[in-house]
């Protein structure tokens, strides 16, 4: 009984985030589902790539947390679209709620939607939105053997952002060990590092961001 209403759940997932996918591709908007644990670095990485990408690509932005709208009013004043969705007892964005929230965005106003998912790295890997883009970051304060005690997060990211690259000298943190786990369990998977605090590496996460959203928005 419980497997069956566990399937049913994931079948009317899989679903909206079908509709989602059409949805996307019918406006051509290019979407990116960005997870991390709490306070990786997501919403300072969306405002980055406001700014690096302005004038170049159109970028709006969802914003998935338990509750309040401290990571929109951030976005907001950088003058892009943005839409908060609280998700109270939800570890994850659900389909359905993403669904709801594009009724308040003007996409055909946008190329590059960012959903910053709820911070955790375990519901958000189980559930599809309909992206083009699965970004997974993880921050150097995190320990280097995340990749190996979550890896369905890694396994089903198209990329791996290595955050705060800047507080390296103060962490024990080995990059090497967390690509080598990161590729172990994804082969495919593309790795960036960056800093927001020294911009180091950032431009080379968005200029690959802004070649794979050019393909599909021309
Ligand atoms: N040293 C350093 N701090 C950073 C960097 N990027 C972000 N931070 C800081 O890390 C904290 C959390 O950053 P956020 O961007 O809010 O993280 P988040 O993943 O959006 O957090 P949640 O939405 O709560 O999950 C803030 O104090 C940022 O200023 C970085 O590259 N280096
Ligand atoms: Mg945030």
């Amino acid at each position: 009984m419980k497997v069956d209403i566990e399937r049913q759940i994931q079948q009317s997932a899989e679903e909206t985030a079908g509709k989602i996918r059409d949805l996307l591709a019918a406006r051509k908007v290019f979407a990116v589902n960005l997870i991390s644990s709490p306070g990786s670095g997501k919403t300072t990485l969306i405002e980055s790539a406001i700014e690096a990408l302005r004038g170049k690509k159109r970028v709006s932005v969802v914003e998935g947390d338990i509750e309040t709208d401290i990571d929109a009013a951030r976005i907001r004043k950088h003058g892009v679209q943005v839409h908060q969705i609280n998700t109270r007892s939800s570890c994850h964005v659900p389909p359905f709620l993403l669904l709801s929230a594009l009724d308040h965005i003007d996409l055909d106003a946008t190329d590059l939607l960012f959903v910053e998912n709820v911070g955790n790295l375990v519901c958000p890997a189980e559930v599809p939105l309909g992206e083009d883009l699965r970004v997974v970051a993880l921050s150097v304060a995190e320990g280097d053997e995340k990749p190996l005690k979550y890896p369905l997060v890694f396994k089903t990211s198209d990329i791996l952002v290595i955050t705060k690259t800047d507080l390296l000298p103060y962490v024990k943190f080995d990059p090497g060990r967390v690509k080598a786990a990161a590729r172990a369990v994804n082969p495919r998977v593309e790795i960036f590092e960056v800093s927001a605090v020294t911009g180091s590496g950032i431009s080379s996460f968005l200029e690959r961001i802004e070649e794979l959203c050019g393909r599909k928005t021309g």
